[in-house]
């Protein structure tokens, strides 16, 4: 098992500095890379942030109510091309934001190799605006429009992405503070979602379990793109999780640049990692919104904490419990 470990310290998708620090405080106070090679993952670490110094953000750089676009799009083209590169080598694409809008990057990076992969999107936001109708002017609430087509012909970005992800590919989870536009885009297009209000009722086990049967039940199964299937012949897909940290509580992950309260639980978002992690169909992960300079020092350390902690210790307790349960039932 390997991992490409790519850095992805960009801020210029919004307004607040510091959230292109999310890589270095992640790598380096969060332990990231010792962590995973104790879990006896291959780890090979490519940082962006180096060579995106000369990348300055200029506002003269926009398009409409748009910001930086010429500076967004040659992050995120860096971004696709690290992401195609670790899936096409086998490996987990495994991206530490920096702002959402590297999500451009990251998931037509993955959709490139993987066509009929399924997306799954944790975010308080729905970060789906189109130019036309995005209030703030930040992409790093259009990712999801970008790469769908839903956002149109963008210049530059027009140059190098092909927007070919389809919208009944995407579920979100977490949602809790959608834009109105988006909301009618969401129903117009008929986009599968879990909001805060599903993951209280129905919990978050049988909502994650929810997710991915409807990624692999409609995933396309074309004689050029054909899927994996099961021992039993059942459609299988590889999954894109795409986690933002404003979909964690503010209580777990306080420094982001837009909390919403009402979130995700530690363990609800340690629940999503480690059930997504146990499908064998994980090919890539982004984590995104991690803004260090945000909030008190508690604060500071209590999200680098939550988003860094790779706990072994449920998945070793299954196998326990499995161990014991020969009828495979964990009770
Ligand atoms: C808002 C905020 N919907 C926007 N989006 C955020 O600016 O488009 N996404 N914060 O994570
Ligand atoms: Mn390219
Ligand atoms: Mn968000
Ligand atoms: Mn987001």
């Amino acid at each position: 098992q390997s991992v490409a470990l790519i850095g992805a310290g960009f801020s210029g998708g919004q307004p607040k500095g510091g959230v292109d620090q999310g890589p270095t405080v992640l790598f380096n106070e969060g332990n990231l890379v010792s962590q995973i090679k104790e879990l006896e993952w291959e780890v090979e670490v490519e940082d962006h942030f180096p060579q995106m110094e000369h990348l300055k953000p200029n506002h003269e750089d926009t398009y409409g109510i748009l910001k930086n676009v010429e500076y967004t799009s040659k992050v995120t083209h860096r971004i696709h091309d690290s992401v195609k590169k670790a899936c096409e080598d086998g490996k987990l694409a495994l991206t530490i934001g920096g702002d959402h809008s590297i999500a451009i990057g990251t998931v037509s990076g993955s959709l490139a190799v993987h066509k009929n992969i399924g997306l799954i999107w944790v975010d308080a936001h729905g970060d789906i605006n189109t130019p036309e109708v995005t209030t703030s002017g930040n992409l790093h609430g259009c990712p999801v429009a970008f790469v769908s087509g839903l956002a149109g012909e963008v210049p530059p970005f027009n140059t190098w992405l092909k927007p070919e992800f389809d919208l009944s590919r995407i579920v979100y989870i977490g949602l809790r503070d959608l834009d109105g536009p988006e909301k009618k885009i969401i129903r117009d297009n008929n986009i599968k979602a879990f909001s805060m209000h599903e993951v209280d009722k129905w919990g978050i086990g049988r909502v994650v379990d929810a997710a991915v049967k409807y990624l692999y039940e409609t995933a396309p199964d074309t004689k050029e793109h054909p899927c994996e299937r099961d021992e039993d012949g059942n459609k299988l897909c590889p999954i894109h999780l795409s986690f933002d940290v404003d979909g964690l509580d503010p209580s777990v992950a306080p420094a982001t640049g837009t909390p919403v309260r009402g979130g995700l639980t530690f363990r609800e978002g340690h629940y999503i990692m480690e059930a997504l992690h146990q499908t064998g169909s994980l090919v890539a992960v982004d984590i995104t919104e991690v803004n260090p300079e945000l909030g008190t020092v508690m604060e500071r350390q209590t999200t680098i904490s939550a988003c860094s902690t790779v706990d072994p210790t449920p998945e070793k307790a299954l196998q326990d419990a499995l161990k014991s349960h020969a009828t495979g039932k964990v009770v």
